[in-house]
């Protein structure tokens, strides 16, 4: 398909975003500035940003606790971001929620649930009010290869295919669950796609690393979706690059492995290549909103280590009971 100038320079800065913030975070978590831990989704970035390019207004959207900074994406900014991951109260959930919860109703992101693969109901539940509303709009509902396995998982994606849920299902399959790889628990090549029949649900596979094969890939089954088919799977094939939490040092796998996606799989440096080729950007270019988005980020940190840090009597502020 043949893309206007403005729509790939506008992918590709998301994408650039999102792959920058991901390093940010784990270069400020190696100075010890950030409590808890972080799991770092650089590597998995276009997974994300392609889906979302297919987004409308009104949409709804489960993350999940790898590539926290796609919420940027969506409209969440940094300031917030950074608090809510800092503990802070100028944070998302006031600094209560941390690096798994960022959540921002206003912009439809939903936020998550801990305790993983619970909340693919919670997509199912927001797709049911989308499909009451019947404006045509989804929800993403983002998950990972270890949580496929999990039994709720199972209840959503048959709940979501019943009711002919308008649910866009993405599965980043970046074969490993901590310490454990794909292969090892699981009996399907594909984890998302070979089992969407079994739901009665249409699916694609799709390179997660080529973010125009995700978007075109999302863009069919987003418009599928939004027609009243029900839900879909979009499985996209990924490498964790860094280990499970930062501090992991992966002595269970191959570091040969890992290399040769960062070397020849890089979403972002494929992006780049593919825009000098087509004349989209030159390397000055390139370097200035390297440098811009560097700038930006860390004004971002600044602002959240400037916020005052949550309190213990915040703990018991927006409970139920
Ligand atoms: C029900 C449940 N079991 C275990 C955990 C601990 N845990 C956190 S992340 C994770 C790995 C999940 O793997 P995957 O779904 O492939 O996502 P990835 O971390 O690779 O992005 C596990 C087991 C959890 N949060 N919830």
């Amino acid at each position: 398909m043949a893309y206007t100038k403005e729509f790939i320079t506008d992918l590709y800065k998301n994408l650039l975003y999102t792959r920058l913030s991901e390093e940010k975070l784990v270069a400020i978590y190696k100075e010890g500035r950030v409590p808890g831990h972080i799991h770092s989704g650089v590597g998995q970035e276009a997974t994300h940003v392609g889906t979302l390019f297919t987004r409308k207004e009104g949409d709804y959207f489960k993350l999940a606790h790898r590539v926290v900074s796609i919420s940027h994406v969506l409209g969440v900014p940094f300031n917030n971001i950074y608090s809510e991951i800092l503990g802070r109260q100028d944070g998302n959930s006031r600094g209560g929620g941390g690096v798994n919860h960022i959540a921002d109703f206003s912009k439809g992101v939903l936020g998550m649930s801990g305790t993983l693969g619970c909340d693919m109901a919670f997509a199912a539940g927001a797709a049911y009010k989308l499909k009451l509303e019947n404006k045509g709009n989804i929800v993403y509902c983002y998950y990972g290869d270890g949580t496929s396995n999990r039994g709720p998982v199972h209840e959503a994606m048959n709940w979501a295919a019943a009711w002919k849920l308008p649910v866009l299902f993405v599965l980043d399959n970046n074969q490993w669950a901590i310490s454990t790889c794909i292969y090892e628990s699981t009996a399907v090549e594909n984890p998302g796609a070979d089992r969407a029949p079994a739901y009665g649900m249409v699916s694609k596979v799709v390179d997660g690393t080529d973010v125009l094969a995700v978007y075109e890939a999302a863009k069919e089954l987003s418009e599928y979706v939004r027609a009243g088919n029900g839900p879909a799977i979009l499985e996209a094939k990924t490498y964790r690059w860094r280990g499970h939490f930062e501090g992991d040092q992966c002595k269970y796998r191959d570091p040969a492995i890992t290399e040769k996606w960062q070397k020849k799989r890089n979403c972002v440096k494929r992006m780049e290549n593919y825009m000098q080729e087509n004349d989209f950007i030159t390397e000055d270019e390139i370097k200035t909103m390297y440098g811009e988005i560097d700038a930006e980020l860390n004004a971002a940190v600044e602002f959240a280590e400037a916020s005052p840090r949550a309190t213990a009597e915040d703990l018991f502020k927006n409970i139920f009971a």
